[in-house]
């Protein structure tokens, strides 16, 4: 080997050694941070809060009840970091005033008579609002304990359902993970295998007020969506499609949430609590985008699912979210999920878990500030 070969090696040994000092020293200062406590107890169980922390001081929590999101830290304009979720501050009044910020599943939204059929055999599940099968039923994903840990920076939540506790055909073992990347996007996954043909149309019931107002009144919102579902008066769908043109219903190019609600009520009578058919979209883009001018907070939703369900309760009288005691529009909830009430019409998608095959969804929120 020559002078020159050699010089040429050790400048490239330096190299790699810096690289890897350097990946060491980023590995050991800048680590995201997981953590696990005690959220409280639960009919005598613990109940687990789990915590990631990005960079960037970003965080989200989930807690074992109900595989609840629990928080979504991210600053303002200013700075000044906050929860953007509309959290309640124990067990009991999580399970009190249930599907706030909660994992729901197995389906989303409501199915018609609790009743449905898969590849030709009718299933009659339980109801538990009127004759409607609601969020998965009396016994859905938001009322289990589900078994956390944290792995690879990940929280996951694990739970084997079977049959005879909700209702549903087929033994079910079901994945939620959560992440947290440097680009303040929080991420959920829900994956699941039934031991028999099943039905998984799982969706998150977070409810985001961007402000410190107790009200979500100066946020606006942008839906990818030229139609809605046409609705029963028990909420559940007709199976026909409106489009929003010239509508309260459009928010195609952004919406003042304040606005939409007056005009929904001066148009239609009530505040919006509506099933958005999703446009055909790249994955890169947004389904839908909240933001408030005021605190410069904005997230946005990326799914691959065909639906969003957008909700604005009137009344929020006694529930004590930590932000304050509950009243009218203080938070907005956004459920991605596939159209409900599925395999009840023609067009709105497959929902179908074949026996023995997994199946995955997720849903990502994107922070700005
Ligand atoms: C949404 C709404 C429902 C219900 C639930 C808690 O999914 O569509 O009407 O109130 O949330």
């Amino acid at each position: 080997m020559d002078w020159t070969s050699v010089q040429k090696n050790i400048i490239i040994h330096i190299k790699a050694v810096s690289k890897l000092k350097f990946i060491i020293f980023k590995e050991r200062f800048i680590k995201m941070q997981a953590k696990k406590e005690l959220f409280d107890k639960y009919n005598d169980q613990d109940i687990q809060k789990f915590t990631l922390t990005n960079d960037n001081g970003v965080s989200i929590s989930v807690i074992s009840l109900g595989a609840t999101w629990q928080a979504f830290n991210f600053p303002d304009k200013n700075g000044k970091t906050a929860n953007v979720l509309l959290s309640q501050a124990s067990s009991k009044e999580i399970m009190a005033n249930q599907y706030f910020c909660q994992a729901i599943g197995r389906t989303a939204g409501r199915i018609t008579n609790g009743t449905f059929s898969i590849k030709g055999t009718e299933y009659h599940v339980d109801q538990n609002e009127g004759n409607t099968t609601l969020h998965g039923g009396p016994h859905g994903f938001n009322t289990q304990v589900w078994n956390g840990s944290i792995e690879d920076n990940k929280i996951v939540l694990e739970k084997h359902i079977d049959s005879s506790e909700d209702s549903f055909p087929g033994n079910i073992d079901v994945k939620i993970t959560w992440t947290l990347d440097d680009d303040n996007t929080a991420t959920v996954t829900y994956s699941a295998k039934s031991d028999a043909d099943t039905l998984f149309n799982p969706t998150q019931h977070a409810y985001f007020n961007l402000s410190d107002a107790n009200n979500v009144y100066g946020q606006s919102l942008t839906i990818d969506a030229d139609n809605y579902l046409e609705l029963n008066k028990d909420k559940t769908p007709s199976g026909k499609m409106i489009s929003v043109a010239g509508s309260a219903y459009d928010f195609r190019s952004g919406q003042n949430i304040k606005n939409g609600i007056d005009d929904m009520k001066a148009s239609v009578g009530h505040t919006y609590d509506e099933v958005y058919v999703i446009n055909d979209h790249k994955a890169e883009n947004p389904i839908a985008t909240l933001s408030d001018p005021d605190s410069g907070r904005q997230v946005s939703i990326f799914s691959n699912r065909n639906a969003l369900v957008v909700f604005t309760p009137d009344d929020l009288d006694g529930v004590k979210f930590e932000r304050g005691a509950g009243v009218p529009h203080m938070g907005i909830a956004t459920e991605a999920q596939t159209l409900p009430d599925t395999p009840n019409h023609k067009g709105f998608g497959d929902i179908v878990l074949p026996a023995g095959e997994e199946k995955s969804y997720s849903i990502s929120y994107k922070a700005e500030f």
